[in-house]
């Protein structure tokens, strides 16, 4: 067995928002690759538009720093926990990785979940501990807290022996020694080489394994991934090995490896590098790509399952096909197979109804992702309310529980204990920190945390955090009663108007401005009571030869509750669906019609009897 001495790669993970894509930001900039006066920004590998605006990495991605000669491939990872698949997906390209963890937040849920995937494999870990500039930062209290969590986790006595950093990514410091005054990040790189082990290169031709896919219009389908073993370059006749064992024969087209955001056409590349390839255009992640003397695959990526899922149909509304280019089943089918290509913790199926399909996620974030990029692209569709996945384990009915983390402050305590209780949460620790801030550690059905989102944050009056992490599955515990009041829904179809929305507001509150077009059965508004009502908004007010007063003729209304995406989905109720197009968030009742709701309601209510 040889090695590589001029490279390393690494992958960065940690709970979300603790710094990881700032960090690589810092690398980035201090190894020179941008012109003096390029502008290059913050987060500079989250690219795609959704994470620019939400501030989140989605998808993992490559990028690499030379250091002393030596070329460190770099793996950013989505610190999120619906997007686990993504670190599960990468972390077999890398020898080592940086631990990141918050120096206040400590170690989250989700720093344990990817601590124990890189665990797993092997993995020796460098601690770093980042935003120690933040003025309450408890180093020593989270490094304490760093080491047990390496206590519970380690697999071998060696990965109890890691390095701890001190970092500040956002000035682009790291020091070894608390105290130390940081310059740059020079020490994390020294670290770097000297405890990552440099890639392990097995004698042979050539094998490597894709984790990834991109697409290029002129190029096509680019397959990445780590060499194995051998080497490869342009017009290299290989195979790539499926996930049934089916061979298909190649040429390579082009080779390519990352520098900084470059990919770099290259001649030839060896084994211990990350690699991107062309030519292969049925190729697939997990796939094994091999040369023809020696055609073995590599062990597949294991991918967690998914834990809820929702329906995508055919928009039934009476706009339908108004706003969308994609509109029919077909065409969304379509996209939903090439979005399994490379979203490796998606599943879809197909329902009893031909117009709908059942698309199976890692969490309510995963799928609203995925449906706000489809409806960017052109898509319309309705969505109905994401439900936790139950299987059957052992004869016995299961369903997900996740570890749900709460910071909050002392005045919320009662209300979100009572509204978690509800929820069937159990709680298993609770820490106050001597002022009033706590920290709520519960373990809740998955189920019990669809549509809690969006009241959460009410009932805190957006001043608290919640994560959640999955744990595990657990015997179901039962149903939960939906807590949520009625919907106002308009009974006609026209346009919204003030005096008619004025009404609505009567009742509860609005989600629509004055001018809206809505058609029967389109949910407005929520009612202060717990039953649904059908309200006119489109109705004007009687005009008589009476002079109205003042207050009359200049009827103020409240601003509407405008709802995200996620927001919607997070309302809806079982007889409800989002219609989603590129140009409008919609809530609907599945049964549009009064008559139609009545005659389901009391035949509901028969089949009870
Ligand atoms: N004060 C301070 N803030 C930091 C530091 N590093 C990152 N941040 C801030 O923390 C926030 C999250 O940073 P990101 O780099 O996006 O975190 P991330 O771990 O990549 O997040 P995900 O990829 O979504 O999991 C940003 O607002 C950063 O500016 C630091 O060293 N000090
Ligand atoms: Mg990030």
């Amino acid at each position: 067995m040889n090695y590589r001495s001029d490279i390393r790669n690494i992958a960065i993970i940690a709970h979300v928002d603790h710094g990881k894509t700032t960090l690589v930001d810092a690398m980035l900039k201090q190894s020179k690759i941008f012109r003096n006066n390029q502008m290059v920004g913050e987060l500079i590998m989250d690219q795609n538009a959704l994470e620019r605006e939400k501030g989140i990495t989605i998808m993992a991605k490559n990028t690499a720093v030379v250091y002393q000669g030596v070329k460190i491939n770099i793996i950013d990872t989505p610190g999120h926990a619906d997007f686990s698949g993504e670190v599960e997906r990468v972390l077999s390209m890398a020898d080592g990785c940086l631990l990141l963890v918050d120096s206040i937040e400590g170690p989250m849920p989700q720093t344990k979940f990817v601590l124990r995937l890189a665990m797993k494999i092997g993995l020796k870990p460098i601690v770093v501990i980042n935003k120690i500039d933040r003025r309450n930062s408890r180093i020593a209290q989270v490094q304490k807290l760093t080491e047990d969590l390496f206590l519970e986790l380690a697999i071998s006595a060696d990965q109890l022996d890691f390095p701890v950093l001190y970092a500040s990514a956002r000035e682009g410091t790291v020091v070894t020694e608390l105290g130390m005054k940081g310059k740059d990040v020079t020490p994390l790189l020294e670290c770097i080489l000297g405890k990552v082990p440099p890639p392990k290169i097995e004698s042979g031709p050539f094998q490597m394994l894709v984790s990834n896919l991109a697409y290029d219009s002129h190029k096509g389908k680019i397959a990445i991934g780590r060499i194995w073993r051998g080497k490869v370059a342009p017009h290299q006749p290989v195979v790539s090995v499926g996930a049934d064992g089916s061979v298909t024969h190649y040429e390579i087209s082009e080779v390519f490896t990352y520098l900084g955001l470059k990919r770099l056409k290259v001649e030839e590349v060896e084994a211990g590098d990350i690699v991107a390839v062309t030519g292969l255009d049925k190729v697939n992640i997990g796939d094994t790509i091999a040369s023809l003397e020696q055609t073995e695959a590599l062990p597949r990526i294991e991918i967690g399952e998914p834990t809820v899922e929702m329906t995508f149909g055919v928009n039934t509304s009476p706009f339908a096909g108004r706003e969308g280019h994609f509109c029919t089943t077909r065409q969304l089918w379509a996209r939903l197979s090439r979005e399994l290509e490379t979203n490796l913790s998606l599943r879809v199926q197909g329902t009893d109804s031909r117009d709908t399909l059942l698309v199976k996620g890692r969490g309510e974030l995963h799928l609203a992702i995925l449906i706000e990029t489809m409806r960017r692209e052109g898509y319309e569709f309705e969505v109905s309310k994401p439900k936790a996945i139950t299987k059957i384990v052992d004869g016995n009915l299961v369903e997900p529980v996740e570890v749900l983390t709460i910071d909050t402050k002392d005045e919320y305590l009662g209300v979100l204990t009572e509204m978690l209780s509800k929820r069937q949460a159990q709680l298993t620790d609770m820490r106050n920190d001597g002022h009033d801030d706590v920290r709520l550690v519960f373990h809740v059905p998955t189920k019990g945390l669809i549509g809690f989102r969006t009241i959460f944050s009410t009932a805190t009056h957006g001043e608290s955090i919640m994560n959640a992490t999955f744990l595990g599955y657990e015997p179901y515990r039962g149903d939960i009663i939906s807590t949520r009041n009625g919907a106002l829904v308009a009974s006609e179809q026209g346009i919204a108007v003030t005096y008619g929305l004025n009404n609505a507001q009567g009742r509860g509150c609005t989600f629509i401005e004055p001018g809206t077009l809505v058609y029967e059965g389109m949910v407005i508004g929520l009612n202060s009571q717990p039953k649904d009502i059908a309200i006119n908004v489109c109705k004007e007010k009687k005009k008589t030869n009476v002079r109205s007063s003042t207050s009359d003729i200049a009827i103020k209304l409240a601003p509407p509750v405008q709802l995200s995406l996620e927001q919607a989905i997070d309302f809806t109720n079982d007889d409800e669906l989002v219609e989603v197009t590129p140009g409008n968030i919609r809530l609907r009742k599945r049964l549009l019609t009064q008559a139609q709701r009545s005659k389901d309601s009391s035949s509901s209510r028969r089949s009870v009897k």
